[in-house]
Parts: C-alpha cells; structure tokens; sequence
C-alpha cells in the first residue's frame, strides 16, 4: 500500500480559508472535535494585523463551518495568567465530557504550552501554563494513565526551531507536571529535524496511534510532513512503530504555497467507531485548513509495516 493511498484527500479541499472570517489573514493549524450532534472547533486565525488568535467555530457536518468573527477570551481570576496575542496551534481532547485546550501560548520569553478547559465551548477557563518557556505542540491523552493526566509536548527554543523531541510528561492534577519522559526525537529522512505531536492520541487495541508532524530542513526552509506512531498503551513512552515512510506530504498547490510553503500540519482527528474510519484535519502552507480520511485499521497496519 502506497503511503499518499493510505488518506484520500478530500476531493473539496481546503474547507477553511481565510474568507472565513473577514479579519482573517490565514485560518490553519487548528483543534476540532466532536461536539453534542455536529462539531466544534477552536482555530488559529492569523489576523489581519498579523497576530495569532483563537476563535471558536461550529459546524454540523465538519466540513461547513461557522467561525465566531470575535477571538476567545478567557476566564481566570488569577491576572498572573495572561492569554497571548500570540496564540496558535491549538489541539482539543476530550477527558469524561470536559473539552481541554492546549495550545502555543506565545510569550516574550518564548513559546509557552496554554492549557484551558470548557464544557460549552461558550466559557473557557484558563489554568497556570503547565510548563516554563520555551515549549510547543502539547497535546493531553484522551483518559489517565495509570492515574494521572498524561501529556506530549515538545521543548522548544525561541525561533524558528532547528531540533525538536516529543516528552511525556504527568501530572495529578493539570497543574503540577513531572515525570517526564523522552518518547522519541528526529530521524534521519522526512523527519530529520524536528518533531510534534499532531491529535491527540487515538486508543487502540495495538496502542496509542499518535499522528505527528516531522521537518526536514531542506535546502531552500523547512517542510513539514505527517507521520505516526504506536506508543504502547501503560507507558506511552515506549515507542512500539513508528513510520520511517510519510503518510502526508506537501503535495497539491494548496499545501505547498501559502505564508509557510510545503507544509501539511495535523491538528485535529475525528474517529467514527461506527464506520472504521479517521478523518484527519490538517493545516496547510499557515494558510487554510483541509482534510483526509483513511481506514483506522489501515494506518495502522502501514505503521507496523513500515515502521524504522
Ligand atoms: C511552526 C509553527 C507552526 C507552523 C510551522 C510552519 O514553528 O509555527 O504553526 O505551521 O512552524 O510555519
């Protein structure tokens, strides 16, 4: 099987662009989830004064979205914790009904994880930053582990970052955080730069699929690709498979030109227990958002069969 068969790209891609919303520059990288009878998204909107915003949107069929044209505003009463004009890569995981945010809450000592939460995708309360700075593409598992709330991140620096490996970290509570891990890091090829986590992790019987991006520098700037593993299921930190072959690449004009060229940036995973199937939602070029759907069962098969 042939990596580009395992996602069939959908044939009305992009669905988000930035006529979405009228101040909007690029609509990308973005969090979407199932919510109530339909969908509902959180979206990094680059405005038209080029700063990073999240805006909430709701859709009936995942495709057709309406994007709230106002950015999110959170709720906290603590004034210590700050949301940033800077705000961008959001990703959403469900834990027992409660829709937590993570997300690149920029500050000026660096990128910073954001971590918020919401039942109603109407209110949003902000929690303290799990981690210092510098720190990006955190995602929290969709259950415990073992007790405690479970999260990949990816230390970072303050640019445009040439290195990169995806830490597990826990904690009790989703305010303190230890137990870090190294999950694993680049390698040589398509992700020989960097690497993030994409979705949250999706629970299988072969272990956690964990969809993430890999970077190679090339000659000419980055570019990103999708990729993804089995970490096994007690200690996710244990890398089971992992794909040495892409499973997306920047490929079709809308993914290769953009602000950022050649960048395909997985986000977001809708799984249908009912049909098998994963939709993935993906941002391309820091420009417009599509999406591409595969057979569970046949990621992860390419996973095992064409794993380093
Ligand atoms: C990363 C992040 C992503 C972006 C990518 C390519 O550092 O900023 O949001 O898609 O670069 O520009």
């Amino acid at each position: 099987m042939a990596n580009e068969s395992v996602f069939k790209r959908y044939h009305r891609n992009p669905i988000i662009t930035a006529e979405h919303l009228p101040r909007a520059n690029s609509i990308h990288n973005s969090a979407i989830v199932r919510f109530q009878d339909g969908y509902a998204g959180v979206f990094r909107v680059d405005e038209v004064d080029m700063r990073y915003r999240l805006h909430v949107g709701f859709s009936n069929d995942g495709i057709n979205w309406n994007i709230d044209p106002e950015p999110i505003r959170m709720k906290t009463n603590n004034p210590e914790i700050t949301l940033s004009d800077w705000s961008y890569d959001p990703r959403i995981t469900e834990i027992d009904g409660i829709y937590y945010l993570t997300w690149c809450n920029s500050k000026p000592q660096g990128p910073a994880i954001g971590l918020a939460f919401t039942k109603d995708f109407q209110t949003f309360e902000q929690m303290e930053d799990p981690f210092q700075p510098p720190n990006r593409n955190a995602v929290l598992f969709p259950r415990k582990i073992n007790g405690k709330y479970a999260m990949l991140h990816r230390p970072s620096d303050r640019g445009h970052t040439p290195f990169g490996d995806i830490y597990y970290s826990e904690s009790p509570d989703l305010i303190h955080w230890g137990h870090h891990r190294h999950v694993f890091g680049p390698h040589p090829g398509w992700q020989g730069t960097k690497v993030g986590a994409g979705p949250p992790p999706i629970e299988t019987s072969e272990g956690w699929l964990l969809i993430y991006h890999g970077v190679w520098g090339s000659c000419n700037g980055f570019i990103y690709y999708a990729g993804a593993a089995l970490l096994d299921l007690d200690v996710p930190w244990r890398v089971l498979y992992r794909t040495r072959d892409y499973l997306l690449a920047p490929t079709f004009p809308y993914e290769r030109v953009g602000d950022v060229p050649n960048v395909v940036f997985p986000s977001a995973a809708v799984t249908y227990p009912e049909t098998g199937i994963i939709r993935l939602y993906y941002g391309c070029a820091d420009t417009c958002i599509s999406m591409a759907e595969a057979k569970l069962d046949e990621v992860i098969q390419f996973v095992k069969e064409h794993s380093i």
